[in-house]
Formats: C-alpha cells, sequence, structure tokens
C-alpha cells in the first residue's frame, strides 16, 4: 500500500494555511499537486526513492513540491510546513468544516480574535466580535453560530473514501502477521456508512498477545492509543484503529456483533431469544435444555460461531450484507427471503452526470469517454455545469459555449465505441426555474438539473417544480448536502419521484433514450458479456 494519499493529505493543508496566509498562486499549486497525487497508481515512496527529478514527472508536480515530497517521505516531516503550522496553530479541518469558513477566514479570524478551535469560534461569534471585522457582518456571524453544532457533530468523523485506503494498508499489514489466521473489518466501515468514527478491525487467531505486539509496533501510524492483551487502538493519519482478536472458532459471530449496527444487533437478537437461542459476541448457542441461560457468555451448545454466514444461517435467514445492517426492516425481509440486491461494482451501465473540462472538470471529453469505454459502460452523458443561480467563479457555460460544445460531443461520439449522450447540468433556482435556454435544453439528450443556491430548508417545491420541466430527465444531488460541511435541504423524495414519473411518461416518446436508441455501436465482447451478467440487476441506477 502507498503513503499517496497521505502525502496528499499534507500537501491539502499547506495549501489550506498558505492561503489562510494570503499567499498567492502557491495554495492552487499545492493542491493540484494533491488532487494529482491522489490519482496516481503508483506509490509515491517508490518514485521518491528515485529522486526529486522522478517525482516532479508526475502531472502538476513541479520542482519545489517535488524536492518537499522527498523530504517528507525521507525524514517524516517538511521543515516549512512544520513553520507555518507554529505561525498559524489553528485547528484548520474543525473550522473549515463551517459551511462559508474557509482558510483566508480562518487566517483573518486567528489574526484579529486569536480564535484557534471551535470553541475559540464559537465564543467570538457569541460575544458579537465577529460582525465587527472588516468583511464580515451579521449575517455572516449568524451562519457561523448555526453551523457550529453541525461542524462539531462531524468533527472526527472521516469521510469513507479517505478511511478506506488506510484501513487497506492495516489489512495489508495485518495479512502478513504470522498469528493472524483471519482479518476483516467490522463497524461502520464494512457497513459502508458515508462517514466513518474510527476504523473497527477484527482479527481471529489463537496468540492475542503475538497480534496485539506485531501491530503496536508497526511503524506507520502516529502513535499507539492503547493496547491490552486482545485489543489495540492505533491513530493512523488521523483516523482511530481499533483492533481487537478474538478465538477464531469465534470469529463469524464476533464478525456479526462487531459490525453492527447496534440497532441491527438488537433485531437479530431478538430473533434468536424468540427461538430458544442465545447470540452474543462469542457465538450463537441453543439454550433450550439449559437451566440457567444467564450463568456465563457461553452456555448451552453452540450452534454458530467460525463463520458470520452460520450464525444468520442458524437462525434461519438470509445472510444480510452489511450494507444493509442499518435495522431498516432488513432481518424480516432477511426472515422471509427478501432481500434486495445490492448494486456492485459491475452493476452500473453508464454514466449519465459527469464535468469535462469545458466547466470544472479535469479531463477532456475524449478522456472522459475512453475511461468510461475501459471501465466497461455502455454509455456516457456530457452534462458539464451551465452558468446560473450558485454557479460561482465563472465555472458553467453560458448557452453559447453549451452550442459550441454540442458538436464537440457528436464528434467524440463519432469516433467512439460506446454511446456518448450530449447533456447538460443546468441549475435550479429558488423557484424551481432551469436556467438553460429551452431551445437548447430541446437538443440536448439528457438535461440533469440541480439546486445549487439556497440548499437548506424545505426544497421539495423547488424541485418538483423544475422535475415537471418537460426537458429535464434527471434532479441532480437533490438535498445538496455536502458531508461534513453542510446538511442541505430536506426533500420529500416520494413527492419528488412521484411527480417526476408522470413527467417521463409525457416525455418518453420524444426523445431518445439509451435503451430505445437502435443498437448502432460495436461494443466490445467484455461489454456484451457484462451487459448480460447484468440482466437480471434491472434498471440503470444512477446517483
Ligand atoms: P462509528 O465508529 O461511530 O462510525 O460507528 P460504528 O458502528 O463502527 O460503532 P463503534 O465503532 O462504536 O462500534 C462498532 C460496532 O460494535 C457497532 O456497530 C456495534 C458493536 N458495538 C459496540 N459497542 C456496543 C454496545 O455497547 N452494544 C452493542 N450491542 N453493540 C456494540
Ligand atoms: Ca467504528
Ligand atoms: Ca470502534
Amino acid at each position: 500500500m502507498s503513503r499517496n494519499n497521505e502525502v496528499a493529505d499534507l500537501l491539502d493543508e499547506f495549501a489550506d494555511l498558505l492561503e489562510a496566509q494570503d499567499v498567492e498562486y502557491k495554495p492552487r499549486a499545492y493542491r493540484n499537486a494533491a488532487e494529482s497525487i491522489d490519482d496516481l497508481s503508483v506509490a509515491i515512496e517508490g518514485l521518491a526513492a528515485d529522486g526529486p527529478d522522478r517525482v516532479a514527472e508526475i502531472d502538476a508536480v513541479g520542482d519545489a513540491i517535488s524536492a518537499k515530497i522527498v523530504e517528507y517521505v525521507e525524514t517524516g516531516e517538511i521543515a516549512e510546513l512544520e513553520a507555518v503550522r507554529e505561525e498559524l496553530p489553528v485547528e484548520m479541518d474543525a473550522l473549515t468544516r463551517i459551511e462559508g469558513v474557509g482558510p483566508k477566514t480562518v487566517g483573518t479570524l486567528y489574526e484579529e480574535l486569536g480564535v484557534q478551535t471551535l470553541a475559540d469560534l464559537e465564543a467570538a461569534a457569541e460575544a458579537g466580535e465577529i460582525q465587527e471585522l472588516y468583511g464580515f457582518g451579521a449575517t455572516t456571524e449568524q451562519n457561523i453560530l448555526e453551523g457550529i453544532d453541525f461542524a462539531r457533530q462531524a468533527d472526527g468523523r472521516e469521510l469513507l473514501a479517505r478511511a478506506l485506503p488506510r484501513a487497506d494498508r492495516v489489512l495489508a499489514f495485518l495479512d502478513g502477521v504470522t498469528a493472524v489466521e483471519r482479518v476483516e473489518l467490522g463497524g461502520s466501515i464494512r457497513r459502508r456508512r458515508p462517514t466513518i468514527g474510527d476504523v473497527d478491525v477484527l482479527v481471529g487467531s489463537e496468540d492475542g498477545a503475538a497480534v496485539v505486539d506485531a501491530f503496536t509496533a508497526w511503524e506507520v501510524p502516529e502513535r499507539v492509543v492503547e493496547a491490552g492483551s486482545e485489543k489495540a487502538s492505533v491513530r493512523l493519519d488521523g483516523v482511530r484503529v481499533d483492533l481487537r482478536v478474538v478465538d477464531p472458532a469465534e470469529f463469524g459471530a464476533a464478525l456479526q456483533y462487531f459490525t453492527g449496527s447496534k440497532t441491527h444487533n438488537v433485531a437479530v437478537r431478538n430473533r434468536a431469544i424468540d427461538r430458544d437461542l442465545k447470540l452474543n459476541e462469542y457465538g450463537l448457542f441453543d439454550i433450550s435444555a439449559v437451566e440457567s441461560p444467564d450463568a456465563g457468555q457461553r452456555v448451552g451448545e453452540r450452534v454458530a460461531g467460525p463463520d458470520e454466514a452460520g450464525v444468520y444461517a442458524a437462525l434461519g435467514m438470509e445472510h444480510v450484507s452489511p450494507e444493509l445492517r442499518e435495522d431498516r426492516g432488513e432481518v424480516a425481509a432477511a426472515v422471509a427471503g427478501d432481500l434486495p440486491d445490492l448494486l456492485t461494482r459491475a452493476a452500473p451501465r453508464g454514466d449519465l452526470h459527469t464535468h469535462t473540462n469545458w466547466s470544472d472538470g479535469a479531463a477532456s471529453i475524449e478522456e472522459m469517454v475512453g475511461a468510461a469505454d475501459a471501465f466497461g459502460h455502455e454509455y456516457l452523458a456530457i452534462t458539464d455545469h451551465a452558468t446560473g443561480p450558485g454557479m460561482v467563479g465563472g465555472v458553467g457555460l453560458d448557452d453559447e459555449q453549451l452550442r459550441e460544445q454540442l458538436p464537440a460531443i457528436r464528434e467524440v461520439n463519432d469516433e467512439a465505441d460506446i454511446e456518448v449522450l450530449a447533456g447538460v447540468e443546468a441549475n435550479i433556482d429558488t423557484e424551481g426555474a432551469v436556467s438553460v435556454d429551452d431551445d437548447l435544453l430541446a437538443r440536448l439528450d439528457i438535461v440533469v438539473a440541480s439546486p445549487h443556491i439556497k440548499l437548506d430548508g424545505d426544497g421539495t417545491d423547488r424541485l418538483v417544480t423544475a422535475a415537471k420541466h418537460p426537458e429535464v430527465d434527471i434532479v441532480g444531488h437533490p438535498t445538496g448536502r455536502q458531508l461534513n460541511k453542510r446538511s442541505g435541504m430536506t426533500v420529500d423524495v416520494e413527492r419528488l419521484a412521484s411527480r417526476r414519473r408522470r413527467a417521463r411518461h409525457r416525455t418518453r416518446d420524444k426523445r431518445k433514450s439509451p435503451a430505445a436508441r437502435p443498437p448502432g455501436k460495436r461494443r466490445s465482447d467484455r461489454n456484451r458479456r457484462r451487459r448480460e451478467g447484468r440482466r437480471r440487476h434491472g434498471r440503470p441506477h444512477t446517483g
């Protein structure tokens, strides 16, 4: 496993600190470099070992940044970053989690008011000190106060996509430890929750002490938080990792227990009780012939334990995928054999929401289509941002630019092995109006409309209005939430979806959809196989 994420995080932190100090250009350069390193398919430390010239070959990484990367890989720190950290000792991540508070604001608040933490910020806002600052006002101060609670809740929770690479490193390490017989992730990361409090790792081993010793001696984590005979916690790239070691004979029951969620476990345990069974982290036990079932943890005859599948089977239910274990009816569905099919990586047939370098995407139309083809997609829609309400910084295309882009998309389509649809991501204003000219929308194959302003309160009415627009096919990110940043709008999805269905029926005949088009495209064997394999998964799902 590579340290790419770690290096990218440091460069992002560097960028934030420089931006807070009003340094120009550099922050952008550091962020571009960070993004590029996040996307690397090789390990950064391998390149660094070959020297700064090799590192500077990475896209968006110049000589100055490459020298810092090599310095970090060799010495474990970047002297210049340490210096800026001292000049600006603020909890940047926590503070910028508040919507509307960016690194620049953090810099000003530190310079003017000495704000370092969320608590400092709250005190300053409550005392009315923020609205007195140049460039701030009462509204900003009020927004900050309102955002603090949300930022607190988010505090310490890591995005799944950032936690997973760290978890992979832990798994890879433990796989190589001799005493480890089995290892799996548990907790919210196994359930693939959007944000992760800590990473739970479960090991099956006869020798807990050896596993804990190896784990706490591992040189990669920043520090060991605690260590016992059968468990240990470390901090790795800012994420807490909880390790627990159990007897291999009890691994399945422990995995079921430590995967959670707590409410799912309660529902499963109730089913066990109804069937005269006792379920806990040590196993599933038949207690029908036992006089005092509470006399110990391992009372009765063990009917499941080593494998998690055995636990669910012995309870007369289908195995419940971890993603479904949230007590939303999955236990009853598993008993009835009625669990839904989950999407797999092979299931999506195409992508109907993408941006290119025409707006704020990083890649060209050709590159996007090439990557989609390589991924196995049958179709790809190009839906760059249109300019309009909420589109800041000149990101979106105006109608004229969209008219220019249309033939460019058609041209790529003519050359491509997959279907390339011409589309747009238009903006929905506060009243539900859609930002692009109707005539232009009518010429496109697919129209995504998304809200980008006033992303709070109830958004159902404006979204329903947009969805009823005859040219709109998809409402994009309806709530506008941003994980760990803002909760977004509340939306009555049922009402929105029922409106949508009616609108679709009206327009179905008028416009071609990927499914309705004649199969004019040559497709690779791989695509055909994928398509056939997928038929039972039903309609494509778009996110
Ligand atoms: P997180 O870490 O906040 O994202 O959420 P989880 O679900 O990973 O929670 P965590 O790490 O506290 O515990 C992992 C699992 O262990 C949890 O999903 C269920 C189980 N568990 C932990 N503590 C308890 C408990 O007190 N009672 C029960 N029934 N289960 C527990
Ligand atoms: Ca956890
Ligand atoms: Ca935990």
